[in-house]
């Protein structure tokens, strides 16, 4: 385990990537939540997804020249739509106006400029017809009646099939990929967590298929060996190493510079660059990583202000990191 953690270990500093159909409302990734949208009032965004600016080469040079030596993608967000082509949907990038595999892509380009790679995939799904409607599904309901009516026809079963269908795809289609990045697992309501994803299963499949690969603690599986490589603290600063049953953990902390993950234009309260930098720090220094995430445009942009961010963090990398 540790042999294989060695690069993340020296690497310590990625991006992480937020990018769906909700860059184009552009107010957070969880829209279709927070505004209880169906499948149907959602659609207008998949019929509208054409990111003709999208050049993932200039995003690979970006994080590159911030100092950063990893990446992570979101190949499908809890929205459900897919950034890969993938045999066992139709809502994914292929199928909109821009027509092609954009995961693809974005993984020649970031190798291209030696970062190693990792993919986001959310265990729950908004968007699929058998995903049970829960307490965080935008159809969600407190009446109970409706709520067995809504769930009368969804099968969990087909899901976790899909699921493991779409993890093997993304592991199979892309060749080497040195990280996984599920989310995310609430156990013990409602009965999700390991059992609804058979996560015990998924990771040996996992570890099968890509045998050097690292993957994040939301699968549910604390206890399992092997089933996890590092903890993931998400947006507070850290104050003292993480630990895991009385022992201290690998962790990487996963940070904003604004209020969402998703591209969200008017939101303003964006770190400064002092404030980033002492997120790095403080991280590095109490042994953990840091991915910091960038929410592209509909279009395929980097905000400007993100823009503006990484470069001056990479002034600062360049006079202090050396690889
Ligand atoms: C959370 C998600 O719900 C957020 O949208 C985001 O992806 C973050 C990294 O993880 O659990």
């Amino acid at each position: 385990k540790k042999e294989r953690m060695a690069w993340w270990t020296n690497d310590r500093f990625g991006m992480f990537i937020h990018w769906g159909l909700y860059a184009l409302p552009a107010r957070h990734e969880w829209v279709k939540n927070q505004e209880r949208i169906t499948n149907e009032d959602y659609q207008k965004y998949f019929d509208n997804f054409n990111p003709d600016l999208y050049n993932p080469r200039e995003w690979a040079k970006m994080a590159k020249a911030a100092g950063m030596k990893y990446a992570v993608i979101t190949t499908k967000h809890h929205e459900g739509f897919c950034l890969f082509d993938s045999k066992f949907t139709d809502y994914k990038a292929p199928n909109t106006a821009i027509g092609k595999d954009l995961l693809k892509e974005w993984v020649e380009a970031f190798r291209a400029e030696g970062l190693k790679i990792g993919f986001y995939y959310s265990l729950i799904d908004w968007h699929h017809p058998d995903f049970t409607i829960d307490r965080v599904h935008p159809q969600r309901t407190d009446d109970k009646a409706k709520l067995a009516e809504l769930n009368k026809n969804r099968d969990m079963n087909k899901y976790r099939e899909y699921l493991h269908n779409q993890v093997r795809e993304l592991l199979t289609n892309y060749g080497k990929v040195d990280m996984l990045w599920l989310d995310f697992s609430y156990p013990g309501e409602n009965g999700k967590g390991h059992k609804d994803w058979d996560s015990e299963k998924l990771i040996k499949m996992v570890r099968q298929l890509q045998p050097g690969i690292l993957v994040n603690d939301r699968l549910d599986l604390k206890e399992y060996e092997d089933g996890w490589d590092f903890t993931t603290p998400e947006q507070y600063k850290v104050s003292k190493w993480p630990e895991v049953n009385g022992k201290k953990v690998p962790w990487e902390t996963c940070q904003t510079f604004s209020g969402s993950w998703g591209y969200y234009r008017d939101e303003n309260t964006w770190k400064d660059t002092k404030q980033l930098l002492v997120l790095l720090i403080e991280s590095v220094s109490k042994g953990g990583n840091l991915l910091l995430n960038v929410g592209p445009t509909a279009r395929g942009m980097f905000d400007e202000r993100a823009q503006s961010r990484l470069k001056s963090m990479g002034e600062w990398m360049s006079l202090n990191n050396r690889s």
